[in-house]
């Protein structure tokens, strides 16, 4: 059966606001490609090599087991479902820096470096200490986007990722240099409801995150894949009870 059509307002199709001039243009738009084209894979993925490490039911945690020269690279996966919120809100609060240590209970400190536009900028985090490893920071871009929709009946998808770079504003001088490419990827599903009039009760919000990371160093592997499957569940927990939070009395941004 056809579904009906629904009353959503409709919002402008967002492009990047970077200017196709600027240095990071094509790295930034190569890396988000790669995060959907894999996303198209996602399956194949799970089933093939991906160990589940947490399931919660509506919260599954996945690792690849990886190790170069000794230091553990082992690529995340989580997949999360949560309800009342789109995934607009969602990528807007895990994007937007200003309430980032709101939600983030791994870092010391966060600072901009630099923003290269509206949907992009840099940013220096400063990891808590875990012992007995040397203390970490990352310097990544943050990039927002909404994505197009391959067809009218699809959900709608917005996409936002964290990839490591470097600016004369934050050499690596202080701690040892974590790099990373990480991506937190929602599709909203609406219920529709009979009488047309889409409430927070009718919003359900997909989220894949994907978190490859290079500790940038040695790092005893059993300590932090004992660290990771503790904190990335605790992440998604927390940063989702957040968004819950801010967006519970809001109007909804679809
Ligand atoms: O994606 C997340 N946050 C983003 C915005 O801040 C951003 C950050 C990603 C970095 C995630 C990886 C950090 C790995 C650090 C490796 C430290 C090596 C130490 C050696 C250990 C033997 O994209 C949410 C990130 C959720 C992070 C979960 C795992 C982080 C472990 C960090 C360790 C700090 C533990 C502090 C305990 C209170």
């Amino acid at each position: 059966e056809k579904k009906k059509k629904l009353d959503v307002p409709s919002k402008p199709e967002l492009a990047t606001s970077l200017s196709p001039d600027h240095p990071f243009y094509n790295e930034v738009n190569e890396v988000v490609s790669n995060h959907l084209r894999r996303l198209l894979t996602e399956d194949q993925e799970l089933k093939d090599d991906w160990q589940c490490i947490v399931d919660q039911g509506d919260l599954k945690v996945f690792k690849r087991e990886l190790e170069e020269n000794g230091v553990p690279l082992d690529p995340m996966k989580a997949v999360c479902t949560v309800k009342g919120m789109t995934g607009h809100e969602v990528c807007h609060y895990f994007w937007a820096f200003d309430t980032r240590m709101e939600w983030e209970a791994t870092l010391e400190s966060s600072r901009v470096v630099e923003w290269l536009s509206d949907d992009t900028f840099i940013s220096n985090n400063i990891i808590k200490r875990v012992w007995p490893a040397s203390q970490r920071d990352a310097c990544f871009w943050s990039h927002m986007r909404h994505m197009n929709k391959s067809n009218d009946e699809g959900p709608d998808s917005w996409i936002v990722v964290n990839y490591s770079c470097e600016h004369d504003d934050c050499p690596p001088t202080k701690y040892v240099r974590i790099t990373m490419n990480v991506a937190l990827i929602c599709e909203t599903i609406i219920e529709p409801p009979s009488n047309g009039n889409i409430t927070r009760d009718d919003i359900t919000c997909k989220i894949t995150y994907t978190a490859d990371v290079n500790p940038g160093g040695w790092a005893p592997a059993s300590v932090l894949r004992a660290v990771y499957k503790r904190e990335y569940p605790k992440f998604l927990r927390r940063f989702t009870t957040f968004v819950e939070e801010k967006t519970r009395n809001k109007d909804i941004m679809f």
